[in-house]
């Protein structure tokens, strides 16, 4: 089995490619960044980064002033490579692999004997025994896994990546790897290779049911916020407080209710979940309907607004409703970080805005631009100017800075929406 490792190609440098390759850097590997994107590489060559991520911007300065790390658009020779580019879904919510197809076949031009390439992209289940076929095709002279050979000259394995924004750094060297390779020296190489900064666990298995656990993971939490979603609505309906019922439901030992909100955001959760459905749609039905049920609560967050601008309407009968200001608080995809991408939030202060005539206002502490999204008609502001001005309050997201001041909105505001428990 070959050991040494003196150079490792991350193919993908974004949320997960970038902070992976920097932890190897960090341990003293050098590591070959590529990215298709030209100002990303530029980027991290200059010493920062592209993205948010806590820690992240010292750790790229570091180990590129020290030479550990450096980035390219073009894929050239190492020891390792890894995969970590986006697998989006399509129209009717079939996976699109195609970017790990090109980064397949990028890298294969430069494979060499003794190569081990992992896939880390969330991928439906079969994706990593299609990378053989993928390289395969461009390079007939080497012999890979899966293929009728004894000893293949390239190894390949799945490992899923599972950190949580916001505390990648972390959840990187203190998660258990599953690591799914398609033979037992291939799963062996790559565990060794991710102990190189992995301190906890790295759990061997096969490469499908390493793919499989990463849909499963992220489908079991869609499920559990779906069932908490589905409980806001019905105690909405017999006028039970859904905060105070899931904290006392979770005095139970063995119940866990997780938190409702104005739905599910960001690139993991609302796209995980249907590529098991779209490959075994007929099985997967409570899957779908969890996916069903957190799509469609912002729908019900933004009727909630419209009935609460209604009711204001009908206690103040002088005004009309080009009078009545709402004041959105939060736009991101969940509580404390700057991340706009698939937000329920921002969906619906949009949508507000497209429907009522009165103005709306927007506050998200975390950002200090406008994004290009937002509908041009929201005005941002902060909190004490959302207070003073706005008629309706809609909480959207859970912000740490918005929870400490329950007490003051539930005094400043006679109507109010709370879609993600600020005032519980
Ligand atoms: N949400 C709720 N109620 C909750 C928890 C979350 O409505 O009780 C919402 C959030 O507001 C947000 C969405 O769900 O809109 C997703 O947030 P999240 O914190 O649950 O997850 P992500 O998308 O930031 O990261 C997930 C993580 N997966 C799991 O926890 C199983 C992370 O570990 C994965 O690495 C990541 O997906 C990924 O890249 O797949």
């Amino acid at each position: 089995m070959k050991n040494s490792i003196n150079t490792i190609s991350m193919i993908g440098l974004g949320y997960i490619g970038l902070p992976t390759a920097a932890m190897f850097a960090s341990r003293g590997i050098r590591v070959i960044g590529v990215d298709i994107n030209k100002h990303t590489v530029d980027t991290i060559n200059s010493g920062k980064i592209h993205i948010v991520e806590p820690d992240l911007d010292l750790i790229v300065s570091e180990v590129v002033r020290q030479g550990y790390l450096r980035a390219t658009t073009k894929p050239e020779s190492a020891d390792v490579f890894l995969i970590a580019v986006p697998t989006p879904f399509m129209g009717d919510h079939e996976p699109d692999v195609s970017y790990v197809e090109a980064a397949a076949k990028s890298i294969a031009p430069v494979l060499k004997k003794g190569d081990l390439v992992i896939l880390e992209s969330t991928s439906p289940v079969g994706t990593t025994e299609k990378m053989v076929d993928w390289l395969a095709v461009v390079r007939p002279d080497l012999k890979f896994p899966l293929q009728k050979c004894e000893v293949p000259d390239i190894n390949i394995a799945y490992c899923p990546e599972r950190v949580l924004p916001g505390r990648v750094v972390q959840e990187l060297v203190h998660n258990d790897r599953v690591i799914g390779g398609l033979t037992n020296t291939c799963s062996q190489r790559a565990m060794m290779l991710y102990k190189t900064f992995v301190e906890a666990e790295c759990i061997i298995t096969n490469a499908r049911t390493a793919e499989m656990c990463k849909l499963v993971e992220n489908s079991y939490r869609d499920v559990n916020i779906a069932f908490a979603n589905e409980l806001s609505i019905i105690c909405d309906k017999v006028s039970v407080d859904v905060w105070e019922l899931i904290k006392l439901a979770n005095r139970h030992p063995r119940v866990k209710i997780l938190q409702p909100g104005p739905g599910v955001g960001g690139h993991c959760i609302a796209v995980d979940p249907w590529f098991i459905v779209s490959n075994t749609p007929g099985e997967a039905k409570l899957i779908r309907r969890a996916r069903e049920v957190n799509e469609s609560k912002p729908n019900w967050v933004i009727n909630k607004v419209l009935e609460a601008i209604k009711k204001y309407l009908k206690n103040n009968p002088s005004c009309i409703a080009r009078d009545v200001t709402v004041a959105c608080f939060g736009l991101s995809f969940k509580p404390d970080i700057d991340d706009l991408r698939e937000s329920p939030s921002l969906l619906i202060a949009n949508k507000i805005a497209e429907i009522h005539a009165g103005t709306i206002l927007a506050v998200e502490p975390n950002i200090s631009h406008t994004p290009d999204n937002l509908n041009r008609k929201i005005i941002l502001c902060d909190t004490s100017e959302a207070i003073a001005k706005a008629h309706i309050a809609v909480f959207l997201v859970a912000h740490e800075s918005f929870v400490k001041m329950n007490e003051a909105f539930k005094n400043d505001f006679s109507h109010i929406v709370d879609a993600c428990g600020v005032l519980a």
